[in-house]
């Protein structure tokens, strides 16, 4: 069965059959103050502001019975897979590893690389913990949605252009057709969102296609 989504810059085709959600790093470290986001100097806002559509993607996922994956950035406890050229990147006070209001910086089991409530995983979704911006470097993901009989995703999630554009580029390039919900991602950078919404969409689906919640939920169901 195919349907067709109504999607930038042409209509996305699916078998459903073939597709998934994956949920990037809705983590506390990057949605409240406290976190890691906010140690770089971010406003955290414009994240959480994206929590109700994201909860509203994932219900109708769940409900759909398709599979749903999470992500996490973060890192072990001795900091062995975070390179040295990411720890000591930057120059706020504290870096990754750090003890922070929310626990140590990106570091797993923290309070701080925990998925908000709100969106928090069910039983059985896989979460992917991952070192990297993109899900794909030094995780079993793919494996993962080879298992899964997974072709296509949609990508929702933060950072839009950080970890959210190099999971979609890294999905793309191992023959994952993408689709970004364009009202379920948000930046730190209103400007750096509208570029990569633009950009990943352009000369015909260089890297994917983007939709709004609604649009994907809609045909889907
Ligand atoms: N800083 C920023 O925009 N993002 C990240 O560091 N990680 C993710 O996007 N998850």
């Amino acid at each position: 069965m195919t349907l067709r989504i109504p999607a930038a810059p042409y209509p996305f085709a699916t078998d459903p059959a073939t597709l998934g959600l994956l949920v990037i790093d809705m983590q506390r470290d990057f949605l409240e103050p406290g976190g890691f986001g906010a140690s770089l100097g971010n406003d955290t806002r414009p994240l959480r502001a994206i929590v109700p559509t994201v909860r509203y993607l994932l219900a109708g996922f769940r409900a759909l019975g398709r599979p749903v994956i999470h992500t996490r950035e973060c890192h072990r406890a001795d900091l062995s897979d975070c390179p040295p050229a990411k720890r000591e990147r930057g120059r706020s006070r504290l870096r990754i590893g750090d003890r922070g209001p929310l626990g140590r910086i990106l570091v797993a089991g923290e309070p701080g690389s925990a998925i908000v409530p709100e969106l928090a995983p069910r039983p059985g979704e896989p979460v992917i913990d991952k070192p990297g911006k993109g899900a794909f470097c030094r995780t079993g993901l793919d494996n993962l949605l080879r298992d899964l009989r997974l072709r296509q995703l949609v990508l929702a999630g933060v950072t839009t252009e950080v970890c959210v554009q190099s999971t979609m580029r890294e999905a793309n390039d191992r023959g994952y057709a993408c689709l970004l919900a364009t009202d379920a991602t948000a930046s730190y950078f209103p400007e750096f969102r509208a570029a990569t919404l633009a950009m990943v969409t352009a000369q015909d689906a260089i890297i994917g296609w983007t939709a709004p919640t609604a649009a994907i939920l809609g045909a889907l169901r």
